[in-house]
Order: structure tokens, then C-alpha cells, then sequence
């Protein structure tokens, strides 16, 4: 094992983060994020070191890219005077992204709830606020009654905490599962509040918008705005910055799976953790989540239909293409590349890098993705969206998902046009 490797393993295992109280919400006052440069594989390698050793949560890297390369580190108050000091000792530039993280928790949805004055509304459902599970499985059913030869509201299991794992197929085809299918996800992990608001909009543009209608010649859409409904209410109600599922571990004090490391492809390979206090937790086994498990028995029972796979998190802007569990590309990655290029060069506000998962971040052994692509489906993707860190101002949720739609249609030419 290189010194590298060794220290990520290391590293990886040793993440610790706030365990909130039963009924109190954690409080992250004090707490900034640092986005660190680093111009060496010596500096990287400090970086690393000291993220081990105070066992900081990094919300962004890259693991082979050492020119310029940022890192986004959350600092706790408590180690921001040592931390500080360490980094000037190595002259290592970095620069303080966000001052006062519950500051930024504080103004991010302003009008959460706002709507839900207006008895009389059909749905809950708005882009210009984050939503709770209850608003958008509101807007699935309503859309469900309202527009019935268009859309089915299907229910693929329950999740650990009993809630309702839904999804969405929106098709106008009269034959079943005749055409070639989209899969499109959000709501992975927990705190990427921008997911499923890109996944509800993509549904509602398809559904609603007269304008969006030739989507529907040709394609079925299969599109699961929260695939971890029990993280997302949790980082709404107690833990701004939960990722996980919320299962029980081995561990009494630390609960819950890294979905996108728990997929039975290279399972507990590099960039996976068998430590249940850290944040990319692989879980007991391959799909020991039920929500993972009813998640691939259903994009199982549709692979032959799937073409296109999109899961969406954030952020880091950038369109990534499988393998994630090492440097590898699948044989088509050309054919993935180009037309992720020619889907991203829909974007006007946000540009985005177009590439491999390991190139152009990090390995992550276990992700979806790379078991998507494993089981066949031609097109995969993750997404990660162009915003500024987990925690972003409602007031962004529109020039986002805007700027992303055109994307879609994109990928939709392409995919109308392969074979079942
Ligand atoms: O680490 C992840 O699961 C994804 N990033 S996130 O910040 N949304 O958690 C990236 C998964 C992409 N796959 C690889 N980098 N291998
Ligand atoms: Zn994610």
C-alpha cells in the first residue's frame, strides 16, 4: 500500500462529525469551510495528514490532481487557531469560503413553509424554496391524479424509518416498456438539498410544460426525486449537514450508511470506510440498505429499457463518467464523453468539467453509478451540481435547475433513438 493510499484509508476511517441530541437541532456556529490550495504532492500530502488528524469532514477534493487542486475542508471553531498556524508554518494559501456556516444555515430558506399558507393550493411544490419529503411527494401524487395517462406514481418499498420510497414514470406509450427509459435521480445523500429541487423541476418541465412535450415522443422517464428520504428529513429537522441513510451500525453512537458506497459493484474498495463514524460508511454488506436494495431491484427490473442513468448530488460542477471504483474507463467512454460534452455545452451560467469520476475527483468504490454501469445500461452519469458547497440560498435553486433543463433534452435526442 503506497504512503498515499495508506493515508487515505486512514483518514477516511478517523471522520468524526456532531451526533445530534434527540430533540435539539446541531448547531454549526463557528464553524467555517476553507477551500485550501495546494501546489505540490508534498502539500496534498500534508493536507491529507492534517485531515486525518483532526478527523476534519472534507466536502471537496481531488485525489490525483496535485497542481492548484482546492480541497474544501469544514474547520470546527476549536481548530481553527491550530489549523491556521499549521498551514502558514507549511505556506500553504488557503482561503475562508464560508465565515459562519450557521449564519449561512440561518438565510438559506427564507420562505421554507411560506406556501403552505395557501390552504387552497393543489401542492406544496415551488422551486424558490427547499422543500420537505411531504411537499414533494404532495406535488408526485398531485401530479399523479391530475395528468393519469401521463404519470404513475409508483411505490418501490419502504425505507428503514418507514417512509415511502417513491418514484415517478412518466410515459404517454400505450405498449408497456416498449421504448427506450431515462432514469434520473436525486436526494442520494442527505444534505445536497439542490438534488431533488433539480429532479422535481425536471419532472415538472416534462409534465406540465406544453412547451417540453416532444420529450415524451419515444421516452419513458423513471425519475426518483429523494432516493434517501430518511437522511433528507433529517438533515431538514436536526442535522443540516447529514449525508447518510439513518439504520442502526455496529457503532451505538454513529448511525447510518453511505449510500454511494453501499452498491454491489467492487463493494468496500478504495475510497469506502468500514467504519461506521465515517461519512462514506460502506454498511454491513452490498446493498444492506433497504433503500439501496429496493432501489437496484427496481432499475434491475427496467435494465433492459434504461439507456441513460443520471444521479444527481452536489457539488463540484461537474458531469463524471464511470469508473469510479479505480482509474479505469469502460469501453463506450468516448461515446459517454462526447455526449456528456454536447449536453454540457448547453449550460450558459455554469460551465462544467466533463470527465472521469477518478480524474476529475476522487475513487468511491460502491458508488451507483459504476454498478448502473456494471449491470449494462449504456449512458451514466453523476452529476454534480454548480453551487457553492451543501448549503446554498434558495434564491440559487432557479438559475440552477434552469440552467441544467436544456441538458436534458440533450441527452433525450440521443436516447429516443436506441433500440429496446
Ligand atoms: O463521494 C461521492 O459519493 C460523490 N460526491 S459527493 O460530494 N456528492 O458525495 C462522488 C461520486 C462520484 N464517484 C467517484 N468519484 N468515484
Ligand atoms: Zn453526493
Amino acid at each position: 500500500m503506497s504512503v498515499l493510499s495508506s493515508v487515505l484509508a486512514l483518514g477516511c476511517a478517523l471522520l468524526v462529525h456532531q451526533a445530534a441530541s434527540d430533540d435539539k437541532a446541531v448547531s454549526y456556529s463557528g464553524y467555517q469551510v476553507w477551500t485550501i490550495t495546494t501546489r505540490s504532492n508534498e502539500e496534498s500530502q500534508l493536507v491529507l495528514n492534517l485531515r486525518q488528524l483532526y478527523g476534519l469532514d472534507v466536502w471537496q477534493w481531488q485525489e490525483f490532481q496535485s497542481a492548484d487542486a482546492p480541497t474544501d475542508l469544514l474547520v470546527p471553531p476549536q481548530l481553527i487557531k491550530e489549523l491556521k498556524l499549521k498551514l502558514n508554518e507549511a505556506n500553504i494559501s488557503y482561503v475562508v469560503k464560508i465565515e459562519d456556516l450557521q449564519s449561512d444555515i440561518n438565510d438559506e430558506n427564507p420562505k421554507a413553509n411560506s406556501s403552505s399558507f395557501d390552504t387552497k393550493a393543489a401542492h406544496k411544490m415551488d422551486w424558490i424554496s427547499y422543500h420537505r419529503l411531504d411537499d414533494i411527494y404532495g406535488y408526485l401524487n398531485y401530479l399523479a391524479a391530475t395528468y393519469p395517462n401521463l404519470v404513475e406514481l409508483i411505490n418501490i418499498g419502504t425505507s428503514y424509518e418507514n417512509r415511502s420510497l417513491y418514484l415517478v414514470r412518466i410515459s404517454n406509450a400505450t405498449a408497456p416498456d416498449s421504448q427506450p427509459a431515462v432514469w434520473i435521480d436525486g436526494g442520494f445523500h442527505a444534505r445536497e438539498w439542490i438534488s431533488p429541487a433539480l429532479a422535481t423541476y425536471i419532472i415538472k418541465q416534462i409534465v406540465e410544460e406544453p412547451a417540453n412535450a416532444k420529450l415524451l415522443n419515444n421516452i419513458d422517464w423513471y425519475i426518483m426525486p429523494v432516493a434517501n428520504p430518511d437522511g433528507y428529513e433529517y438533515s431538514h429537522v436536526r442535522s443540516r449537514l447529514w449525508r447518510k441513510t439513518r439504520s442502526l451500525t455496529t457503532s451505538a453512537r454513529c448511525l447510518g450508511v453511505d449510500p454511494n458506497r453501499n452498491f454491489d459493484f467492487k463493494w468496500g474498495g478504495s475510497g469506502s470506510s468500514s467504519n461506521p463514524c465515517s461519512q462514506v460508511f460502506k454498511g454491513s454488506k452490498a446493498f444492506s440498505e433497504v433503500e439501496t436494495l429496493a432501489y437496484s431491484k427496481f432499475i434491475i427490473s427496467k435494465s433492459k429499457q434504461i439507456k441513460l442513468y443520471l444521479t444527481l448530488h452536489s457539488y463540484g460542477q461537474k458531469l463524471l463518467i464511470p469508473w469510479g471504483y479505480n482509474r479505469e474507463y469502460p469501453s463506450n467512454f468516448a461515446d459517454m464523453l462526447a455526449l456528456g460534452n454536447c449536453a454540457a455545452s448547453k449550460f450558459k451560467i455554469f460551465k462544467y468539467g466533463v470527465g472521469n469520476k477518478v480524474d476529475l475527483l476522487y475513487r468511491a468504490a460502491g458508488n451507483s453509478a459504476d454498478w448502473a454501469k456494471s449491470i449494462g445500461i449504456d449512458y451514466v452519469y453523476t452529476v454534480e451540481l454548480p453551487t457553492r458547497g451543501f448549503v446554498v440560498p434558495a434564491s440559487s435553486i432557479t438559475p440552477i435547475v434552469q440552467d441544467f433543463f436544456p441538458a436534458i433534452d440533450v441527452f433525450a435526442t440521443k436516447i429516443a433513438t436506441l433500440k429496446v
